[in-house]
Order: structure tokens, then sequence, then C-alpha cells
């Protein structure tokens, strides 16, 4: 058994990084959408049937559970990917950045940074007021972050120009915390972190999503193997609707460690 997750193209990869490191026994499945590659500039009707087809992309694998590695999907279609995914529970994105958020911050100022889509859907507000209704929550749509990241651009002088044109507007707001609302962003956490300053907390969803997967699977019994000695490696296998355009260096910066394969499955319409 194992589980699976999926991003609109490499972002996610961000978030198997952290269940690589998390629960390094368990087999990870990755579904990313190349071939529809961008979501978060597209119509929520577009994302919702997208995320259904994606769903049923994962499911042939026989998941023990599906994390919607997208902050997009998570934003705009997580009822009908629950829907498709029937009895598999499904874990998405937003929820876990909005409690962290919630929780460490001091002054209930906290700013959220995403896909255009991700943002207009106001879902992480939406989310962190229900938990802590005195916040205020200012959103920012940072589009130009993923093709940056995408391109490897990491420490490049344009990178950190945009970055200070985004951010330079939370400066003055005196936020305590910043959540990266898109799992490209995670790339681009030093440049981020360089503008906006030190003082500010930065929240990774992608640890808190890790570490509640392992949550999850422990409380239903669902770990593999955990007092095997030697502990056993879980595979990683990678599948792309399309030969994803970045480059392999790219790729495995956002993993972590170097990605060797990955398959290509055909378009998963229905
Ligand atoms: N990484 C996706 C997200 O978390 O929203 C966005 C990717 C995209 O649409 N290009």
């Amino acid at each position: 058994q194992t589980y699976r997750r999926f991003d609109s193209g490499i972002g996610g990869l961000s978030i198997v990084k952290w269940l690589k490191n998390i629960l390094p026994q368990e087999d990870i499945v990755y579904f990313g959408d190349t071939a529809r590659v961008p979501y978060g500039t597209k119509s929520p009707e577009t994302i919702r049937r997208y995320a259904v087809d994606d769903t049923h992309e994962l499911l042939k694998h026989n998941p023990k559970l599906i994390i919607v590695a997208c902050n997009t999907v998570s934003a705009l279609a997580l009822p009908q990917v629950v829907q498709t995914a029937q009895n598999i529970f499904v874990l998405g994105v937003i929820e876990a950045g909005a409690s962290n958020a919630s929780a460490v911050t001091k002054s209930g100022k906290i700013a959220v940074i995403g896909t255009p889509a991700t943002i207009s859907s106001r879902a992480y507000s939406k989310a962190i007021k229900l938990k802590l209704h005195n916040a205020t929550v200012t959103e920012l749509a940072c589009p130009l972050f993923v093709p940056l990241a995408e391109e490897g651009l990491i420490e490049h002088p344009a990178t950190k120009l945009i970055a200070e044109t985004y951010l330079s507007q939370l400066i003055t707001l005196s936020i305590d915390t910043l959540v990266l609302g898109c799992t490209h962003y995670p790339a681009l956490k030093h440049v981020i972190q360089e503008t906006v300053g030190n003082h500010i907390r930065i929240i990774d969803g992608g640890e808190i999503v890790a570490k509640e997967t392992l949550n999850y699977l422990h409380s239903m019994n669902l770990l593999n193997t955990e007092n095997e000695h030697p502990r056993r490696t879980g595979t990683l296998k990678l599948f792309f609707s399309d030969a994803p355009r970045v480059l392999n260096s790219t790729m495995s910066q956002f993993i972590g460690s170097t990605i060797s394969e990955y398959s290509l499955t055909s378009p998963p319409e229905h």
C-alpha cells in the first residue's frame, strides 16, 4: 500500500521532501499534471474538473490516503477530491498551514502568499479566522514566484527584485507570520525571508502536512512496519502527464535529493 499526492506540476515535490524525511519507510506515488500546468491562473470550474481527473489517476494505485500537494487545488477543489476519493482519506495543505499560522502568531497579524486562484478564493483567510477569530489576514498573489522557482532562479537578482516588489507592502503591516501558500514557494524561502526580515516567522505547510500524515497513519494503524530492523526504505514513484519542462536538477532541489527517473502517463481526462 502506498500513499499518493498530486500537484499541478512539480510544486508538490516540496511536500514529498518532508514526507521522505518524516515517513522514510512509506511508499510514495506522486502525480504532477505537467500537461495542464499551471492551475493557479485558471478558473475554479477548470481547476475542479482537473482535480477530479487527478484523483481518478491516483486511485488506480490503491492508496492509503491522498495528499493534495497543491494549494490551488486544496483551496478550490477539496470537496470534489474528497467526493471522488470516496472512502480514502484526503489531506489538503490549506488547513495545515492555517492551523500552524494561528498557533504560532503572537500579534494575530498574518500574511499569506499564493497563486492568484488561491488568493482570490480567500480560503486561507476563512480557515485562519475559524481558528483565530480576531486574526488580521492579508492575502497577496505572487504569480511570478512559480516560474522563477521552476527556472531554478533561486539566488538570482531578478528574484530578489520581484520579491521586494511583491512583499514590500507587507513590511508596513507589522505582520509576525507569513504563510507560503503555494508549494513552489519553499524553493524561494531564503530570498523571501531575507526580504521580509528575520523577525517574521515563515510557515511551510509541507512540514505540517507530513506530520499530520504521520498522525493519521499512526492512529489508523497503517504505518509501514515501524519496528522492523533494519527499517525498510519506502519507494518513490513519480508520474507526470507530460515531460516536465524543468531541469532534473530543479526537481532535485525541490525534493532535496537526486531524481533519477520518472514515468509519463497519458493525460488524465475521463
Ligand atoms: N504549486 C501550486 C500551488 O501550491 O498552488 C501552484 C502551481 C501552479 O499552478 N503553477
